[in-house]
């Protein structure tokens, strides 16, 4: 895509990739092993959730807060909590009842291996632990750090509900078959998606201890981030092959989706995703080096492949 040239090269890649073995190892400790009782729910959670993701929920949670000075053990239950959070939203959409889907994460979706019932309880397994994560305050904590522990649970819940991930769910199961405008569409993928994103770097940065101009400024990026990650999706699904997006592709087309592409085009869908580039980039400029992690999290998002 026609994007901003690339600041800091190797040298973000190399932390995105040190971040996401972080999170992993966090998210590993998080979890029950897989032989515990019940065995079965313990390996569909981790089979889900080690399946290969990009992570890129959690390290904008950690890039977010570490721009704004907070330490990285008081960022990572909610960078853990995300990745929860997400996965128990692609375990259900891919269910029979919603996409109907075979192929996520390059790997056979969560009902093919486990079946129905056990793909469900694992999105919800998923779900609810990432909130029994972020109510599990170390004792002797003080009230400024657990205020903001709360202030971030919050944010996670009200992105999960019914104005945003669930809101924009139900909006896209309302559309299917209909026209959709652009501001419909603009709508629903800012619940869907956007809500998601956006809660991960306001989270983050209230971990951190942000103020009000650093969260104002934050919040922008985010929203610039998270309509280019569903601009970018909708390209991809387009012009990628189910090798590359480890998912079923042209899905969209075939379901007779509304999509920024079929709405706009390929080429203006991507200068769309250029233009909310320059938005994130600039919105973070002001941090200097501080918010290079966060500029690099933004060109993976337009940039990415799958
Ligand atoms: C609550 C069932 C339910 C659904 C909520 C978020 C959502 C709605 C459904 C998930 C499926 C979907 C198509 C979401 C749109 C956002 C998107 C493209 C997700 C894929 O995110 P990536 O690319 O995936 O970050 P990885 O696998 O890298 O983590």
């Amino acid at each position: 895509m026609n994007t901003p040239p690339a600041a800091g090269g190797l040298g973000a890649a190399a932390a995105m990739e040190a971040l996401r073995v972080a999170v992993d190892e966090a998210l590993d400790r998080a979890l029950p092993p897989e032989a515990d009782w019940p065995a079965t729910i313990h390996r569909a959670v981790r089979y889900s959730l080690f399946a290969g993701g990009k992570r890129i929920r959690p390290a904008l949670v950690l890039a977010a807060g570490e721009a704004v000075g907070g330490a990285r053990e008081d960022l990572m239950p909610l960078a853990c909590a995300v990745e929860l959070v997400h996965t128990y939203s692609l375990v259900h959409d891919d269910l029979p009842a919603m996409d109907d889907d075979d192929l996520r994460r390059g790997k056979p979706t969560s009902h093919k291996v486990f079946g129905e019932a056990i793909a469900i309880l694992a999105g919800d397994a998923l779900l609810t632990r990432a909130f029994h994560l972020m109510a599990e305050v170390p004792e002797g904590w003080d009230a400024t750090r657990v205020l903001r522990r709360v202030r971030a649970a919050a944010i996670l819940g009200e992105a999960c509900g019914t104005t945003g991930l669930i809101g924009g769910q139900v909006t896209d199961l309302e559309s299917e078959g209909r026209e959709v405008e652009a501001a419909a569409l603009e709508r629903l993928h800012r619940a869907k998606t956007g809500a998601l994103l956006s809660a991960c770097v306001r989270g983050g940065a209230i971990l951190g201890g942000a103020g009000e101009e650093e969260l104002e400024r934050l919040s922008g990026y985010a929203s610039a981030i998270g309509l280019a990650f569903q601009v970018v999706d909708d390209v991809l699904d387009a012009t990628e092959d189910a090798e590359h997006l480890g998912k079923t592709a042209g899905k969209d087309e075939a379901a007779k989706k509304a999509t920024y592409v079929t709405l706009h085009g390929l080429e203006r869908a991507r200068g769309m995703a250029a233009a909310l580039l320059r938005e994130a980039l600039a919105a973070v400029s002001p941090l200097g080096p501080r918010g290079e992690l966060l500029g690099a999290i933004a060109r993976l998002v337009v940039d990415r492949r799958s």
